[in-house]
């Protein structure tokens, strides 16, 4: 996977971002001739001619292997499915843009070899997750493709669990393995984090399977990771066939602890607020294949308006997003990807879960992310509603019992899954679609009363994030009446947003909807002006609003006085 690290210190493994031949696909077999070249990292809707291409197309590369080889490709993400042929062979397929995923092909030859990747961005029953909504589902490979030459038995996944323990740090280690052999063998695993040597010791890896090690360890003189000082520590896993290294692995972790006590959030025993932004993975050079520069400027930003919370909304982002956020400081709320859908879609409940295993499994270690969310403003009223946000936070709780999980609703006194979430998050707009600005502190005050009884059937004494909220302006449009859609206006709703939010004892997180204008699909998205999302702070160019100094002023004022008293 492509990093802002190396993953790898023994194991081969380049990079195949760069020219692939591009062809839109008329019928599903590998087209005769490829009309042009595109980068990859490519959403096609930045090409001239494809800005609302809805279908399918081809992408094609060769690559060259020194030897006979077993291979291993890892794409960041394919928007949103991707079926891959190797050598016009079919190797694997992925549903979802915004989750990784790998094809392994043992025993290739060595050579030239051609890699075919066909792409498809259609709405319909075969996409339960991705349909016309009010951000933009894109079409290519739009994150980095990376190509690992693999060992018969190779590491395949690493999770690393921090524990603080009266003020003692240990680190839980979780290794496993795979084997695309023919003979069962041994093997033995340590790893190597702030200057130790962990032993995890030897296992029998079955030919064709898949084995697991794990070892707990103490980790005496550590820093910790906080948004201020966000200290990592290389995680280097290596394999050994009896003395020989065979194959490596490298993340990076830092310690840190999260746990709720009452209505507080504490991050190493200490309370902390969450202040920042709901991000959309959107640019208008860029669809949403965002290049690492790109994605720094929008965390230069972040920090500027004195934000340490960035919530992934509506999917789970790109890992150099995320080792951004890991190396910057930033509290991250990571959900799978889910945006007022149906559950009656027939793939619902298969890709709802699939898209969140993967999010678990891939983004594990990075200690940014705090918080899992699922199911942004779905059916959280109906029996089927209930079991499927049941089923879905105890899929996370059971995967990963070290961070809290929740859900953004807008459902407000008739949500029914108040007892299934850790942290109760609202998405509120007071100021833009219901009530008057004035009434900001009221509406709060009404619904945090009712969460706070027993009428929330599970709502009670648990922490609240206000999850998103906001207006809408056009960035130009300076109206001293202060209309909707008035750069003014948005500021106004903002400015008391934060100032009843940022200050409220019973709130312990603000998420501003949103950063930056994002585009949306047309078809049912018609009430969005220039067929864009506006509420952003800054506009699709990162261009501020009169908002943006409101925002900072506020921030700023949170931040001094929380971090001071906390
Ligand atoms: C909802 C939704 C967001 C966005 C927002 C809006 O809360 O979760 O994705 O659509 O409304 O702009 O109205």
């Amino acid at each position: 996977m492509v990093r802002t690290f190396f993953e790898h210190n023994l194991r081969h493994n380049e990079s195949l971002d760069g020219l692939w031949d591009f062809a839109i696909a008329d019928k599903d077999g590998v087209p005769s001739s490829f009309e042009r070249k595109v980068l990859v990292p490519c959403a096609w809707e930045t090409l001239p001619n494809l800005e609302a291409y809805r279908g399918k197309a081809w992408f094609r590369r060769t690559f060259e292997l020194s030897q006979p080889s077993s291979i291993r490709i890892v794409f960041g993400g394919i928007s949103h499915t991707g079926r891959v042929h190797v050598d016009g062979k079919f190797v694997g397929t992925h549903y979802d843009a915004f989750t990784p995923w790998e094809v392994v092909v043992p025993g290739l030859s060595s050579g030239k070899h051609e890699l075919a990747v066909w792409v498809d961005n259609t709405f319909g029953e075969h996409s339960a997750l991705h349909t016309e909504n009010d951000y933009y589902t894109y079409g290519g490979i739009t994150r980095p493709v990376e190509l690992q030459i693999v060992p018969d038995v190779y590491v395949d996944r690493m999770y690393a669990k921090p524990l603080l323990r009266e003020d003692v740090w240990s680190l839980e280690l979780q290794v496993t393995l795979a084997h695309t052999g023919k003979a069962d063998c041994e093997r033995s695993v340590r790893a190597s984090v702030a200057g130790k040597t962990l032993q995890l010791g030897e296992v029998t890896v079955p030919a064709g399977g898949a084995a697991e090690i794990q070892g707990t360890f103490p980790m005496e003189e550590v820093s910790e990771w906080t948004a201020e000082t966000p200290t990592l520590y290389p995680l280097v896993v290596e394999l050994l066939d009896g003395t020989n290294i065979v194959d490596d692995k490298i993340d990076r972790i830092g310690f840190r602890h999260v746990e709720l006590q009452g209505k507080k959030f504490l991050l190493n025993g200490k309370s902390i607020r969450l202040r920042g932004y709901n991000r959309h993975e959107d640019h208008p050079l860029f669809g949403n294949a965002i290049p690492l520069e790109a994605m720094m400027t929008d965390l230069q930003i972040m920090a500027d308006l004195g934000c340490n919370f960035v919530r992934t909304c509506h999917y789970p982002n790109d890992m150099r997003f995320l080792d951004l956020c890991d190396e910057l400081g930033f509290y991250v709320w990571e959900e799978s990807h889910a945006r007022g859908i149906s559950f009656e879609m027939p793939l619902f409940d298969e890709q709802i879960a699939t898209s969140t295993r993967e999010m678990l499994q891939w983004h594990y270690n990075h200690p940014c992310i705090v918080i899992w969310g699922c199911l942004n403003e779905c059916d959280a009223q109906s029996e089927r509603g209930q079991e499927v946000y049941s089923r879905v936070l105890k899929q996370i709780k059971a995967f990963d019992d070290s961070r809290p999980n929740t859900y953004a609703s807008h459902h407000r006194k008739k949500d029914k899954c108040c007892k299934h979430a850790d942290i109760l998050s609202l998405n509120i707009y007071t100021g833009w679609y219901v009530d008057p600005i004035e009434r900001m502190q009221e509406v709060i005050d009404d619904l945090l009363g009712w969460i706070h009884s027993d009428e929330s059937a599970g709502g009670e004494g648990k922490p609240v994030i206000m999850s998103e909220f906001g207006a809408g302006a056009i960035l130009g449009n300076r109206q001293r009446c202060r209309s909707h859609w008035s750069e003014e206006y948005q500021a106004d709703v903002l400015d008391e947003c934060l100032r009843v939010y940022l200050n409220h004892a019973d709130i312990m997180g603000a998420a501003i909807w949103q950063f930056c204008d994002c585009r949306v699909t047309k078809e049912r998205w018609r009430s969005r002006p220039r067929t864009t999302n506006n509420k952003g702070t800054v506009d699709e160019y990162r261009r501020p609003k009169l908002v943006y100094e409101v925002v900072k002023r506020r921030m700023l004022e949170a931040k001094k006085r929380w971090d001071s008293v906390e």
